[in-house]
């Protein structure tokens, strides 16, 4: 029986305040209105910036739904929606593509105007909310809230995908993978033969590894404090790695000596303000380019000489790889399906949805590199 213009009762992981673990409760998801799509999530990815909302770092409104890295079927659509229908594959956009805002029709531009990231509102955009639980509204978040079996997100902010994509892997274009391999290639556009340093092996650093040795870098060099991402690391593409707490000396002093007064392109996917001082100091000072994908907490400032600029560095920051999401999602997808990247290493656990508090606590005590969390068989 279709459920499509009915409400549907389902399961969603709910946090209701910070530092406290996810609560799977039975949610009620009301259908899609105007320009709005219902999905049933198949698969999620668990992203380091979901427990950033967890430690308290990102502001967000609570109760609130989180995950933002997710794929799944389209269930149902609202009035006026041309792009999917039900049936479709789709992968939800945290950061959506309206085509009308100046970032959309900027060459350059990808963070469309329609985004609820920074200070988020956790609504529609009719300023309400698709879930309530025993009547309550629950926020969204980042416009996509997949941490639940459906969810509604805006037409906008979805994006079809080649329909024999296994959901339970392409999920990772939805943040991680997209986000660090398009740093490396769409922001700071690695040339063959460059030397570059990526500060963080995570799953979003792994992936701007990747990004690095596919742009044909020579030397890239993996910087982390936990050495049991090393392996990984080489795996992927790094041609070294090293450990800050090896040395005495500042890690950028080092990373100049190595590399003759500084690598091409630095990359810091973290999101500490110490780190990315050291990775902006550790590219050469006159045409290094340090790119910032790590969003550091909230309210944080950092201070810094101006020198670092003067000499001619470019400093710049990237978000979601610079990837304009609802036409580029599709096509990462395909490049996926054609082989011309992996994403298997980048999955080191495969978890059902009940699952979920374990699955951060594997992030929290870096165990994994990315966990998927299985709603149904995809
Ligand atoms: N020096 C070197 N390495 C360090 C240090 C340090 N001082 N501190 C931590 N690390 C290492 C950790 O050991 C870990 O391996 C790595 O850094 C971080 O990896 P993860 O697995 O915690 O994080 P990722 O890869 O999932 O994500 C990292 C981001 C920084 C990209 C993410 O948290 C973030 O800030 N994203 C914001 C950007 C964004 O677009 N957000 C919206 C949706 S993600
Ligand atoms: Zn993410």
């Amino acid at each position: 029986m279709s459920t499509a213009g009915k409400v549907i009762k389902c399961k969603a992981a709910i946090i209701w305040e910070p530092k406290k673990p996810f609560s799977i409760v039975e949610i009620e998801v009301a259908p899609p209105k105007a320009h709005e799509v219902r999905i049933q999530i198949l698969a999620t990815g668990v992203c380091r910036s979901d427990d950033h909302v967890l430690s308290g770092a990102l502001a967000v409104k609570f109760p609130i739904i989180l995950g933002h890295e997710a794929a799944g079927v389209v269930e149902s659509i609202g009035e006026g929606v041309t792009s999917v229908k039900p049936g479709d594959k789709v992968i939800p956009l945290f950061v959506p593509q309206c085509g009308e805002c100046r970032a959309c029709l900027h060459p350059r531009g990808n963070l469309c105007t329609k985004n609820d990231l920074g200070v988020s509102t956790g609504l529609m955009a009719d300023g309400t909310s698709r879930f309530t639980y025993q009547g309550k509204p629950v926020h969204h978040f980042v416009g996509t809230s997949t941490f639940t079996e459906y969810t509604v997100v805006c037409e906008n902010a979805v994006a079809k995908i080649d329909a024999a994509a296994p959901l339970e892997k392409v999920c990772l274009i939805g943040c991680g993978f997209s986000t660090g391999y398009g740093a490396a290639v769409n922001s700071a556009k690695v040339e063959p033969g460059s030397t570059c340093a990526v500060f963080g092996l995570g799953g979003v650093g792994l992936s701007a590894v990747m990004g690095c040795k596919a742009a044909g870098a020579s030397r890239i060099i993996g910087v982390d404090i936990n050495k049991d991402k090393f392996a990984k690391a080489k795996e992927l593409g790094a041609t070294e790695c090293i450990n800050p707490q090896d040395f005495k000396k500042p890690i950028q002093d080092v990373l100049i000596e190595m590399t003759d007064g500084g690598v091409d392109y630095s990359f810091e996917v973290i999101g500490r303000t110490e780190t990315m001082i050291a990775a902006l100091a550790s590219c050469h000072m006159n045409f290094g380019t340090s790119v910032a994908v790590g969003v550091p907490p909230s309210a944080s400032e950092i201070t810094f000489s101006p020198m670092l600029l003067f000499t001619g560095r470019t400093w710049m920051g990237s978000v979601f790889g610079a990837w304009k999401s609802k036409d580029s999602v599709p096509k990462l997808v395909s490049d996926f399906m054609a082989k011309k990247f992996t994403l298997d290493p980048l999955i080191t656990h495969t978890l059902p949805f009940h699952k979920i508090n374990e699955a951060f606590e594997l992030l929290r005590t870096g165990k994994s590199i990315r966990s998927v969390l299985l709603l149904q068989n995809p």
